[in-house]
């Protein structure tokens, strides 16, 4: 295996002067067709903050912002980038939007990256900005999801296309809050295009899952079903939800996720992979062990930063037979490992019949 540090948040240049890049994270990748490969890059900013009140900007029309001041004593609670406040609802203390890197061929190497925004929330989504982008191509398309906040839509999962990885087309939100971690195959299975999705309610009677849904133009999905649950006493008891693209294998389509457990009440974010049989998506023919994570906050860099504790795959390229995965540590920096399919076939429990 081979593991790389990308980018750190000192190679990002903010995208308003004075405001701060708190992180670079859960990168969308794509091989584009001259062979390098293109990082849509998940960047968090923080606007100046002053005095005894949080400032939380809001996308206004054309490319302005203003900012909410949220005063201290109307915080309930903070964790991580989340205001809890007393009136029940929360902010951001970041804002994110996406920026374009392209890497070498073999894709441990940074060629270039675009010092302003690529991909930003507007006015009519994603005010609170836009995480988490996830591209599969999908015949000639180009399809991304990605996680847009905004105040009347929370926190859902819109999506866009592009034939030449510059020109999107927003097609709106897809799955509505709370909904992330929307990832798409990339082929139509039994004449319906499928995603995967991590819903989340109020009323908990297990923990949060992996579900799957069927789409006939990728736009409006339906026949949903909890296809992957967390397992108790394992790296993935908490939480659990798609992460990168799945990939065709010979085997059945490769499935790279995360899954959370609780350390002295810390979360710990791990890696697993699952295996789904291609014809029927719902069926799992195998998946990581309960006590052995496909990969697991080990560098300093993964352990340490802004959600400390955290690998976060959400980008995947086949590099002969190897895989390049592409994550976010500690919600901080961006780094990548190359691993061997074989050696993820193998690392996995096979299930009967
Ligand atoms: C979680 C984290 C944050 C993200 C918010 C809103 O708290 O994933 O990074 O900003 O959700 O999506």
């Amino acid at each position: 295996m081979r593991n790389k540090l990308l980018f750190t948040p000192k190679d990002i240049k903010p995208s308003i002067k004075d405001w701060k890049i708190v992180g670079v994270l859960n990168p969308a990748a794509i091989r584009r067709k001259d062979g390098k490969i293109l990082l849509m890059l998940r960047v968090a900013e923080q606007h100046p903050q002053h005095g005894k009140s949080m400032s939380c900007p809001i996308i206004t029309s054309g490319d302005g912002f203003k900012t909410e001041k949220i005063h201290k004593t109307t915080i309930k609670g903070k964790m991580d980038n989340v205001l809890m406040l007393k009136d029940g609802t929360c902010r951001l203390t970041t804002i994110s939007h996406v920026r374009q890197a392209i890497l070498s061929k073999d894709g441990f190497y940074i060629e270039s990256i675009d010092d302003h925004p690529t991909f930003h929330g507007t006015a009519s989504e994603g005010q609170y900005g836009i995480e988490d982008p996830r591209i599969t191509k999908i015949g000639d398309k180009y399809v991304m999801t990605y996680v847009a906040v905004s105040i009347n839509e929370g926190v859902s999962t819109a999506l866009a296309i592009s034939k030449d990885l510059e020109n999107w087309k927003r097609k709106g939100i897809v799955f509505r809050e709370q909904n992330k971690d929307v990832v798409l195959f990339p082929e139509k299975i039994n004449g319906k295009y499928v995603a995967l999705h991590r819903p989340e309610g109020f009323f908990e009677f297990s923990k949060p899952s992996i579900w799957v849904s069927y789409s006939p133009d990728l736009v409006y999905w339906g026949r949903e079903k909890s296809i992957i649950q967390p397992r108790e006493n394992s790296w993935e008891s908490e939480r659990i939800g798609g992460g990168t693209p799945p990939i065709k294998t010979k085997a059945g389509w490769l499935e790279i996720y995360h899954g959370v457990k609780k350390v002295r009440d810390r979360n710990v974010y791990s890696a697993g992979a699952v295996l789904l049989d291609k014809k029927n998506p719902e069926k799992i023919l195998a998946r990581s062990r309960p006590n052995k994570p496909l990969f697991f906050p080990k560098e300093k860099f993964e352990k340490k930063g802004f959600v400390s504790n955290t690998v976060f795959p959400t980008g995947i390229v086949p590099d002969g037979k190897d895989l390049l995965i592409y994550y976010g540590a500690a919600d901080s920096v961006v780094a990548v490992k190359k691993l061997k399919l074989k050696n993820i076939l193998n690392s996995m429990e096979y299930f009967r019949g």
